[in-house]
């Protein structure tokens, strides 16, 4: 290794069947996450927020510069125009606007099992849309020049960070893409070498909310991995 200044380094050491117990119970409080299309306006506290996104900056990322900004939205006037801005490319995506759709025959054939169409009232209903920016430039400093790296990875990281984060503290989520989303962009007044990546909407479920039966289809673990 190159020289370069370090600290110590160690973890809590766990027998084997304490470690197996808490993998499985994190895993067992995970699957019970649902993407969530149906918000309530109640409100939730800012300190959980606060903590996802604290624990969401410690994801790991290139050369560690930490190429993201999470965009908290809470005022109505704000979650209104984002609304509106967002269903707008929704409808054309849909081809609600009348136009041929954006998106592909094969893409909505996709969409189906999941029901979902260009209202997105949870936009305004929800207490927060936190908006996540990707930075492609800036660096610790932030200086809008200095190259990042791997971003899109280390932002999907941070997000998988926030969303688990928001979970165990009870809130729903939903990751919402609209696209294209250069408007959040103005929105959220951020600068042009910042990319929004997606919406993180954030609350608590409505009493009747639902979910598609599709969404419980989880391929195995045979499926997802194999071993060599
Ligand atoms: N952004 C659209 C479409 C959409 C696309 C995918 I891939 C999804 O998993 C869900 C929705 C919308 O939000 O309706």
């Amino acid at each position: 290794m190159r020289e370069h200044e370090t600290v110590p380094y160690s973890l809590e050491k766990l027998d084997d069947s304490e470690s197996i117990k808490r993998a499985e119970a994190l895993r067992d409080r995970l699957r019970t996450r649902r993407t969530c299309r149906y918000f309530s306006d109640e409100s939730v506290p800012r300190e959980v927020i606060e903590a996802a996104i604290e624990a969401a900056g410690t994801a790991p990322n290139g050369a560690n510069h930490q190429p993201w900004h999470f965009a908290v939205v809470a005022s109505p006037e704000k979650k209104r125009s984002i609304r509106e801005a967002a269903e707008a490319e929704e409808r054309r995506f849909y081809g609600e606007d009348g136009e041929n759709p954006k998106a592909s025959d094969e893409w909505l054939g996709a969409l189906k099992d999941l029901g979902t169409d260009a209202d997105k009232p949870f936009l305004e209903t929800a207490p927060y849309l936190i908006v996540v920016f990707a930075q492609r430039k800036g660096g610790i400093e932030e200086d809008g020049k200095t190259q990042n790296y791997y971003v899109n990875e280390s932002v999907g990281i941070a997000c998988g960070m926030l969303i688990a984060c928001l979970h165990e503290a009870g809130l729903a989520t939903l990751t919402h893409t609209p696209s294209p989303m250069g408007f959040l962009r103005e929105a959220c007044e951020r600068p042009d070498w910042e990319k929004p990546l997606m919406i993180v909407v954030v609350g608590r479920p409505t009493p009747d909310a639902t979910v598609p039966a599709h969404a419980l289809k989880k391929k195995p673990l045979s499926q997802i991995s194999s071993w060599l």
